[in-house]
């Protein structure tokens, strides 16, 4: 029989009690609905008004999609009626949005809500991000948020590609649930997601390379070297489903336009972190472990090398060397 999101919380979760069973199982129904209305407007991106500019520009001072627009208020709608939720936070909004559950909020939910999505207009796949934390007792707003990404209870992501595969973690081991639009349901098609050791593809965007600190430019070197292949998308979330299926490495390492990097911390790296190690991988900051990262600003970006043990120990030990 099919196994739904939901149901898989329920079997998975014994370590919960059951009242937070059922309160994450209604949270992780709240994702699921969210991104099953954004995958119906991908699907039909072109046939109605929905492709292109909403002309407005978001708090990242880059073009808002009308799909990002739309992605962003499905899932604050989705996700703000739900009792567990205490604060939202996301890429399109400079502010966390509280909900007013001060006594029974417990979770913080941060997202992207369509990352890549200036690819929408070229049909390739884009994805949503999210990560969940626990609300810390008498902690309310910003500070509920600065958590390092160790203390993530859950996090995951949906990919709206050739199919839309649903992948989430609960600190349980990585599942992957494909979008059946027959009963409209993830079900459960990827029941222990286990990164390869190693792989055979390194992604990264070559454009910014004689800008890389010299040991990311070295690193890239020993792995040409070693015969491989460059594959590189540009839309994170499709980038990283393919290193956790297929093995290998993605980088985005500090440039001279963004020596800090490009991506976010909360919504980018830390998700994509628990899930890499949960699926037996590594995630670096280039120094550091990325879970292990303070934040100091919800919108903070770090550097990014993530991907199979092989790959990243050796970005470390040439590092180690350099
Ligand atoms: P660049 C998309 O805009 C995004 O945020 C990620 O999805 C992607 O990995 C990255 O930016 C691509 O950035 O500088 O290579 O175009």
């Amino acid at each position: 029989m099919i196994v739904t999101v939901q149901q898989h919380i329920l079997q998975q979760q014994e370590d919960l009690f059951p009242a937070a069973r059922g309160s994450f199982s209604s949270l992780l129904s709240g994702m699921t609905l969210a991104t099953k209305m954004i995958q119906a407007k991908i699907r039909r991106a072109g046939l109605v008004d929905i492709v292109g500019s909403a002309g407005d520009i978001n708090v990242q001072g880059e073009t808002q999609q009308k799909l990002d627009v739309y992605a962003n208020q499905a899932l604050l709608h989705c996700l703000g009626t739900r009792e567990s939720v205490a604060i939202l936070v996301s890429e399109e909004n400079e502010q966390p949005v509280t909900i007013d559950r001060s006594d029974t909020g417990k979770y913080v939910v941060v997202f992207d809500p369509l990352d890549g999505s200036s690819n929408i207009d070229v049909n390739v796949s884009v994805g949503t991000i999210f990560s969940i934390l626990r609300r810390p007792d008498q902690v309310h707003g910003e500070a509920a948020v600065m958590q390092p990404g160790w203390k993530q209870v859950a996090a995951g992501y949906v990919v709206y590609g050739s199919s839309s595969i649903f992948v989430y973690t609960a600190g349980q081991g990585v599942f992957g649930f494909t979008l059946d639009p027959d009963i409209g349901a993830f079900v459960l098609s990827y029941p222990n997601l286990k990164m390869p050791e190693c792989g055979t593809y390194y992604s990264v965007n070559e454009a910014n390379a004689d800008t890389f600190p010299h040991n990311y430019r070295a690193y890239l070197q020993s792995l040409r070297s070693d015969g491989y292949s460059s594959r590189y998308i540009g839309s994170l979330v499709a980038d990283f489903h393919r290193t956790l299926l297929k093995g290998g490495v993605f980088l985005y390492p500090p440039t001279q336009k963004k020596p800090e990097g490009k991506l976010r911390l909360l919504y980018e790296a830390n998700p994509l972190a628990f899930l890499a190690e949960q699926a037996g991988g590594l995630a670096i900051d280039g120094h550091r472990r990325i879970l292990d990262i303070v934040p100091t600003a919800i919108h903070q970006r770090t550097p990014l090398i993530i991907g199979s043990r092989s790959e990243v120990t050796r970005f470390q030990q040439l590092t180690a060397q350099s």
